[in-house]
């Protein structure tokens, strides 16, 4: 041990910065012969698969805000997390990312430049120890400035074993400006209230750009003052308390009814951390036709990219809303308030779940309840997911992990994996569909190896249900292969060393989840739902946000 801390072994010098930063988990799976077996260090967590060791680091992230760091070695280790690299990358996760080649030739070695850039904000390939430690303090400050995104560095494990001399100087391209903090356009932001007084039909959508930029305190601050009434992204769900008496719920797709009109007929539309993906505009001819937009977002490139604004800011949308709080903003216009409110919030279904099925939105609730209202939870991709997009109350920031741009079915389990380890007093809840839960099942062993305090709800409905409701809505029910099998999830729990319970009834799912959430630690339930219940409301592909079908 004196021997390394004398000679500067580069690994040891490496978890030297590690503790610089904090760092307080590195994610990575067993199988891996990583060097860590030379040195002192206890944060080192391992998961059975790559795919699902990245997905928690992103999930730690998503939870604290802080930098997720993530270990891969070998090449079809680095394969077997490329999709946890996009899912975290399209949602601006910050990740610092090392890859260890085992192999010394180059051409054996694994192109994972060509591999990972489309999916990175920045790649680093480290030639000795002296380049890869002052790489790893550039990566720190790259994945965490302006927008956040995935640094990666590549390397071979033998530099690991070299001295460590001193930092040699590294190239970092130029073309990434926004590393840098951008100065906030003062000249638009001071023409602003004047905007805000004079519009008659205003609205703010909430995205995730301010989650990111911990905009909350100022956001709230912003809606004290101006009573704008305000829409959330499936990002943005939870920047603010999703009751707060001015949300009409979530927008898009499968928005609410007043949120999706609201936002058609505003006037006046301040656009907060949004990128408009097709998710949130619909038939982007057709969105909010007649409003003047604001649009701040960090990125640049954002910017008037698929709808066209007139007010853009470039800059941090905390510190933009900080500058515009200080500012005279006065509103009196109620009446445009009455009239959103008035509109329906919640999304409303087009049948209630037949025979004594439960309703999913009830087990949602249930879970909310017995959680205190204070849950961090994770999700899939499907049904399941936008149903805890209307019916959970997310009350703060980072308490909602989602894969909004990738949309990686397999993602809940690990991200809750994640969130736990970020904070193991807190209850975690992954909620989870009977097939997606299945990409990703082998980290229950991960949850009973740390004893994580993760209450997983699984929505069985024997279908890749939101693909069955596509094909059933816009392909006249021709189904092809959406109905799936399951194992028994409850005696796989068990097997596992996770306690399992199941319900058919409302009884019984209060019943449970009141059981589960006594008990600290992982538990598994599952919830057999209606087959063909469906997701409302549901805008057609290509049709505006008004064509929803209710
Ligand atoms: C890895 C991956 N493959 C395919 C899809 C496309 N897809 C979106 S939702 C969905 C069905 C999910 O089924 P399930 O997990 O049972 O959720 P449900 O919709 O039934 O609630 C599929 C296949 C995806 N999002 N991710
Ligand atoms: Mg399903």
């Amino acid at each position: 041990m004196i021997q390394f801390e004398e000679q500067k072994l580069g690994e040891q010098k490496l978890i030297d910065i590690f503790e610089q930063h904090k760092v307080e988990f590195l994610f990575k799976t067993a199988t891996n012969q990583s060097f860590f077996c030379n040195t002192d260090h206890h944060f080192t967590v391992e998961f059975i698969h790559d795919q699902a060791a990245i997905h928690a680091a992103d999930g730690y992230s998503r939870t604290t805000g802080k930098i997720g760091v993530g270990w891969l070695t070998s090449e079809s280790g680095v394969t077997n997390a490329v999709t946890s690299l996009g899912t975290a990358q399209l949602d601006s996760v910050p990740l610092v990312i090392f890859i260890e080649h085992q192999r010394n030739s180059i051409d054996q070695q694994l192109d994972v430049d060509g591999l990972t850039k489309s999916m990175t904000k920045y790649n680093f390939t480290a030639n000795s120890i002296n380049e890869l430690i002052p790489m790893t303090k550039a990566a720190f400050k790259i994945a965490q400035t302006g927008r956040p995104g995935i640094v990666v560095i590549d390397f071979n494990r033998q530099i690991l074993r070299q001295t460590y001399e001193g930092d040699q100087q590294i190239h970092i391209d130029q073309l990434n400006q926004e590393f840098t903090q951008k100065e906030i356009p003062r000249h638009i932001i001071e023409q602003l209230p004047a905007l805000i007084a004079q519009a008659k039909q205003p609205v703010i959508i909430v995205g995730g750009g301010c989650v990111i930029s911990n905009a909350h305190h100022a956001l709230a601050n912003f809606l004290a003052k101006t009573q704008i009434p305000f829409v959330s992204t499936l990002m943005g769900l939870g920047a603010v308390n999703a009751d707060h008496p001015l949300h009409l719920g979530m927008i898009g797709m499968h928005g609410t009814f007043a949120a999706n009109r609201a936002v058609h007929q505003a006037d006046l539309l301040i656009c907060l951390g949004v990128r408009f993906s097709d998710r949130i505009t619909g038939n982007i001819k057709g969105f909010s036709p007649n409003s003047l937009k604001v649009q701040i977002d960090i990125d640049p490139v954002e910017i008037n990219k698929l709808i066209d604004v007139e007010y853009p800011i470039v800059g941090d949308v905390n510190a933009a809303l900080t500058q515009l709080n200080h500012l005279n903003l006065k509103r009196t216009n109620s009446d445009w308030l009455k009239t959103v409110m008035s509109w329906h919030k919640k999304s409303a279904q087009f049948h209630k779940a037949k025979n004594k099925l439960i309703d999913p939105g009830a087990i949602i609730r249930l879970l909310n309840k017995y959680a205190n209202n204070d849950a961090i939870v994770s999700t899939d991709v499907g049904q399941h997911q936008m149903w805890t997009a209307h019916h959970f109350s997310f009350q703060k920031p980072r308490s909602f992990l989602t894969s909004g741009g990738f949309g990686t079915m397999g993602y809940g389990l690990p991200a809750a994996i994640g969130g736990a380890m970020a904070k193991p007093n807190q209850q975690v809840i992954c909620i989870s569909g009977d097939g997606s839960f299945q990409m990703n099942l082998q980290e229950l062993l991960t949850a009973v190896r740390y004893q994580l305090n993760i209450k997983i709800a699984i929505f069985k409905n024997g279908y890749l249900g939101m693909v069955r409701q596509w094909q059933q809505l816009f392909y006249e029910r021709h189904y092809s292969q959406v109905q799936i099998s399951s194992p028994d999830f409850v005696k796989l729990a068990e097997s596992y060393g996770v306690i399992g319970l199941a319900a058919e009834t409302i009884d019984q799912a209060n019943e449970i989840i009141k059981k589960a959430m006594e008990v600290k630690g992982p538990v598994l339930m599952t919830f057999t739902i209606e087959d063909e219940l469906n997701v409302f409301p549901i805008v057609p592909p290509g049709g505006n946000n008004t064509d929803a079908l209710q």
